[in-house]
């Protein structure tokens, strides 16, 4: 790509790298989804600034933002090269996001984390190293029991453990944390995992389809910060549905593969 066309402004709605991908693959890509973060963003890009010894790549995916998200990224990613910048023309959620993400990743290690600075960035290597020990996704865990309590909003934080402790009776392991945007995943698993929401309840449908087939599973007790800028992007309601119809389709799809392993034993 040349210099001039990385710097022209999309309009169409199709994401494109932004800025030149330098040759070298990085050990870890992480992907940072943004929609409306531009007040949170100068204090996250200082905070991941420190962590450019690691030789990390940082793929920021600006979801249509109203805000100046995207200009903030693009001229914070003119002066640092460990930073990359995609574009979505029009918001199309948080799990289109990720999928675009993905598409744009090149290490054998990938990371997703909240752009609102809520899990620190500072521990994301702890999560790789669990994937560099064998884990195929490495997840912060703020409802494990060895964590400390969140002092986030009552009805948020409701909603995200119980819909977490429904996954984990349905699935029968031991993790108690499925809707944790701040994890890490060997590259393999997102290239064998396809999940389709298109909102947030895509972080569970990778986590939970990734278990189905058979990926481990490790947690890193892991307490969830306040939010410092902006507002949540979660609609509750929304939310709801979206678990409810991920809860019944892992039913179905555990349903499946029970018959399966009967018919096996018949056949
Ligand atoms: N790309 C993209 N990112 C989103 C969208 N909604 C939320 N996010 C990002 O996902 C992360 C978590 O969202 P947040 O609003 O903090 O949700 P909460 O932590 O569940 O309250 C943040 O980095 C958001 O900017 C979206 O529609 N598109
Ligand atoms: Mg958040």
């Amino acid at each position: 790509m040349s210099a001039q066309s990385a710097l022209r402004l999309p309009t169409e709605s199709t994401p494109r790298p932004l800025v030149p991908e330098p040759e070298a693959v990085p050990a870890v890509s992480v992907i940072v989804p943004c929609y409306d973060e531009a007040e949170g963003l100068p204090s996250l890009l200082a905070r991941l600034e420190r962590m450019e010894p690691l030789g990390w790549e940082f793929i920021f995916v600006d979801d249509g933002s109203r805000d100046g998200t995207f200009t903030t990224l693009l001229a914070a990613a003119r002066t640092r090269p460990w930073m990359r910048v995609v574009r979505h023309g029009t918001n199309l959620g948080l799990g289109a996001a990720m999928r675009t993400g993905f598409d744009h990743a090149r290490a054998p290690i990938v990371c997703t984390l909240d752009s609102d600075c809520t899990y620190l960035p500072e521990r994301l290597p702890e999560l790789v190293r669990l994937v560099e020990g064998g884990a195929d996704i490495a997840t912060a865990s703020p409802w494990h029991p060895d964590c400390v309590p969140s002092q986030s909003g009552r009805l948020r934080v409701a909603l995200s453990r119980a819909v977490s402790g429904l996954y984990k009776l349905l699935i029968g392991q031991d993790v108690h944390t499925f809707t944790c945007l701040c994890r890490a995943y060997r590259r393999e698993v997102l290239q064998a995992t396809h999940f389709r929401a298109a909102g947030f309840a895509a972080v569970a449908e990778l986590m939970l389809r990734g278990m189905l087939n058979g990926y481990r599973v490790r947690e890193v007790p892991m307490q969830l910060g306040t939010r410092q800028f902006g507002g949540s992007k979660l609609k509750i309601g929304t939310a709801i549905v979206s678990h409810v119809g991920l809860l019944a389709l892992t039913a179905v799809l555990l349903s499946a593969r029970w018959a399966r392993g009967q018919a096996g034993h018949r056949a």
